[in-house]
């Protein structure tokens, strides 16, 4: 069994212990903005060891969008070269935690598309895309069962 290495920041450590430790029940969402988040659970590229980011959730379907935002942030994040590395994640969405599995969409008609559900879901996104001139990149997360 892999080792999970925590977030070193504080605040992300913290969302991450309180939704699994109540259940999916506490900590769903984004601080004063009342917005739900998943949690995706995740393998680093280099330690091997088990990665837990929390990012909004942006639903389609059965599927999810993750979206590597980052706020804006010059560089992507690095929980993005895991997802690249092995697209193999385990998802919680409040009391619900599926194994699935991710891809990148590259595809420019889908990825306007699910850019679209994630600005509904996250008006912000918008202003962090407009922040950074890399392109936010976006993964599908699929069921695997
Ligand atoms: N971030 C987003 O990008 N999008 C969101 O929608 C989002 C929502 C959100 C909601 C709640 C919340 O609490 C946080 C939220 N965040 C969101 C922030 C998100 O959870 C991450 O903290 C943020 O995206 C930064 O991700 P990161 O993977 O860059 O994390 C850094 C801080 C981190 O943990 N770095 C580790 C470190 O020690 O510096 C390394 C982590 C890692 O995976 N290491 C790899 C390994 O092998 O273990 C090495 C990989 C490599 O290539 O170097």
């Amino acid at each position: 069994m892999p080792q999970y290495i925590p977030s070193p920041h504080d605040w992300v450590r913290e969302q991450v212990e309180l939704y699994e430790s109540s259940g999916g029940t506490k900590g769903t969402t984004l601080r004063d903005t009342g917005l739900p988040v998943v949690l995706v659970t995740h393998i680093g590229n280099r330690t091997g060891a088990i990665r837990k980011t929390p990012l909004m959730r942006v639903k389609d379907g059965n599927n999810y969008v993750l979206v590597g935002s980052q706020g804006g942030a010059p560089k992507d994040p690095v929980w993005v070269h895991n997802l690249r590395a092995d697209p193999q994640i385990e998802l919680r969405d409040e009391t619900a935690v599926r194994s699935m599995r991710v891809r990148e969409v590259e595809d420019e008609a889908e990825r306007n598309r699910l850019w679209e559900l994630a600005i509904a879901a996250y008006p912000p996104y918008a202003e962090y895309q407009e922040r950074t001139t890399r392109r936010i990149p976006i993964f599908l997360a699929e069921p695997r069962d």
